[in-house]
């Protein structure tokens, strides 16, 4: 045994213990801050916080994600990251404990938790190969390191050689001059500095991640949206009601809502991006470029799309004027037929820039209805995230079986060869929208005054259209609901009822009739595997 390793058989009083905990953090965070710095130059999904985090997503098991997606929101990934960080954090303190007797393992385990995060970087769907590696790598190495020397400062031990033999109680050591064990102030000067400069790196890092994707930043910038050959018709003043409260017929991108896997929003280049058509069926396979698709006639269309993780009652819906191309006809120039029609593939496959899979059915692709590959969304390019350049959409069916965003590959395939991402987790391959209603006001657990109060709110039936809507008010008869004007029957459509409320507690439900006359289903299912259903209701005091 070392001299060196002989002293730290001393055991280290509470001060080096917390010493060490304090050198485990700051290791981990010049590990994590170096990471950021070189996931800069190779790119941000390499950071080992969000390949570890895009790895968890993928590995989450449906209930779970779903459940999240339901008490987070949108900030469910930024739960997720403030998650993985505690995780680390705690780990790191323990390793710095650690470290204080065993340096060497101290040390060996940064490098392990790099190579977790290096491995989780290679083994993202979106992985561009080995360069990958290189963040969690280079920011173990630097974080090892750190620990290394600083957990060296806390053992050596300065004393003349002939004093050697002298044990020094530890718990006077601890908290006396650094002759007395070991060396306090080295390691204050260290770790200060250690400090600073992971604040400066990790800092830079930030900002050189941030900068990035200025090239698509400008090609979005430079997107001129061509006027549509076939223009919508003007929204009818009547498909939105002036009922305070309610959910407004276009849903500004603004507060559009967003579901996606991706930590780290793809930035995607419009001058270089192209899409690729390929599979079984098609007798031309083709590569677009964003060019090709403006100069081919453009569609403009009002489309309602809606997440199936949306609950009963549930805010993932939104309704947008979109802009773009009909995805049959580019099918149809490929040589693709729809199955009806004796082609071999029903299964549209869309691959997106992160590795996301979405399967569509091409039967309903093709089938007339206005799928299209989306340029615009309400008047500009797509928002980053709600897919720009490119993605589709398809009226009627639920986003995770036909929205994809960030779109770069369709592949003609079948429902049996292949499972795309959310089937492969339980979700089934076809989804069509479920016949929903929802209350928007009042909201539940209001109080409202007795009197005329407006109930009001959105149903959805994409692709059928709403019929009818039918409010109760506790164990009262359905009453028919007003309905605004339909725009389309690709569209929500909105509905207003007014309420003669009496004093006390009440409890409003929802029901709509889609157009093909089915009365939406008052039989509670979860969103898992192919969306929620059952009536919307809310329980108000009426004072
Ligand atoms: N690339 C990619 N596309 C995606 C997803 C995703 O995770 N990645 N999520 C899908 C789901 S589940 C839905 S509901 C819609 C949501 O689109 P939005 O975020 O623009 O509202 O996008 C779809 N397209
Ligand atoms: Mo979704």
């Amino acid at each position: 045994m070392r001299d060196e390793e002989k002293d730290q058989q001393v055991r280290p009083g509470w001060l080096r213990l917390a010493l060490g905990a304090l050198s485990g953090a700051l290791a981990g965070f010049t590990a994590l801050a170096v990471a950021e710095l070189v996931a800069a130059a190779v790119r941000p999904q390499s950071s080992p916080v969000i390949a570890v985090g895009g790895a968890s997503i993928d590995a989450t098991p449906a209930a779970v994600k779903d459940w999240a997606i339901r008490h987070f929101g949108t900030d469910d990934k930024l739960v997720l990251q403030l998650g993985i960080l505690t995780v680390l954090t705690v780990l790191a303190l323990v390793l710095g404990v650690l470290a204080v007797r065993f340096r060497r393992a101290g040390a060996a385990g940064v490098l392990l938790f790099g190579a977790v995060g290096a491995a989780a970087a290679v083994g993202r769907p979106d992985s561009i190969g080995l360069a990958d590696v290189l963040p969690s790598v280079v920011g173990a190495f630097a974080g090892a390191l750190l620990l290394y020397v600083l957990t060296g400062r806390l053992t050596t031990v300065r004393r003349p050689p002939a004093s050697r033999h002298e044990e020094v109680p530890e718990e006077a050591g601890a908290g006396l001059p650094a002759s007395a064990g070991w060396d306090r102030r080295g390691f204050v000067l260290m770790a200060a500095s250690a400090a600073a400069a992971s604040a400066v790196v990790g800092g830079a890092g930030r900002s050189l991640n941030a900068s990035r994707g200025q090239d698509a930043v400008a090609s979005r910038d430079e997107v001129v949206l061509p006027r549509p050959g076939s223009p919508a018709e003007p929204v009818p003043a009547r498909a939105a009601l002036r009922v305070p409260g309610i959910s407004p017929f276009t849903t500004p991108n603004s507060s559009f809502y967003r579901v996606d896997t991706a930590l780290v929003v793809p930035k995607v280049d419009a001058t270089t991006w192209r899409l690729r058509v390929h599979g079984q069926g098609v007798l031309r396979a083709a590569t677009y470029s964003f060019d090709d698709l403006l100069r081919r006639e453009l569609v403009e269309r009002d489309i309602t799309l809606t997440c199936v993780s949306n609950e009963v009652g549930g805010p993932y819906a939104g309704n947008a004027r979109w802009i773009g191309v009909r995805l049959a006809d580019l099918l149809a120039e490929c040589g693709v037929k729809p199955p009806s029609r004796g082609g071999p593939a029903d299964q549209l496959v869309a691959r997106s820039v992160d590795g996301m899979t979405i399967g569509s059915p091409v039967e309903d692709v093709m089938d007339g209805r206005d799928a299209l590959l989306a340029l615009g969304m309400n008047g500009e390019p797509l928002p980053f995230a709600h897919g720009f350049p490119v993605r589709m959409v398809v009226p009627g069916l639920y986003g995770f079986v036909s929205a994809c965003k960030w779109i770069e590959d369709m592949e003609l395939t079948t429902f049996d060869a292949y499972d795309p991402y959310w089937v492969k987790r339980g979700w089934a391959r076809r989804a069509p929208i479920k016949t929903a209603s929802r209350i928007d006001t009042p909201k539940p657990f209001a109080r409202p005054d007795a009197g005329t109060v407006m109930v009001a709110g959105v149903a959805w039936a994409q692709h059928r259209g709403i019929d009818k809507v039918e409010v109760r008010v506790d164990d009262g008869p359905w009453q028919q609901a007003h309905l605004a004007t339909e725009d389309t029957r690709d569209t929500w459509r909105q509905w207003s009822f007014p309420w003669r409320a009496t004093p006390g507690s009440h409890t409003l439900t929802v029901r709509a009739t889609d157009r093909t006359g089915t009365v939406q289903t008052d039989r509670r299912t979860r969103t898992i595997p192919d969306g929620a259903s059952g009536w919307h209701s809310v329980v108000v005091t009426v004072d």
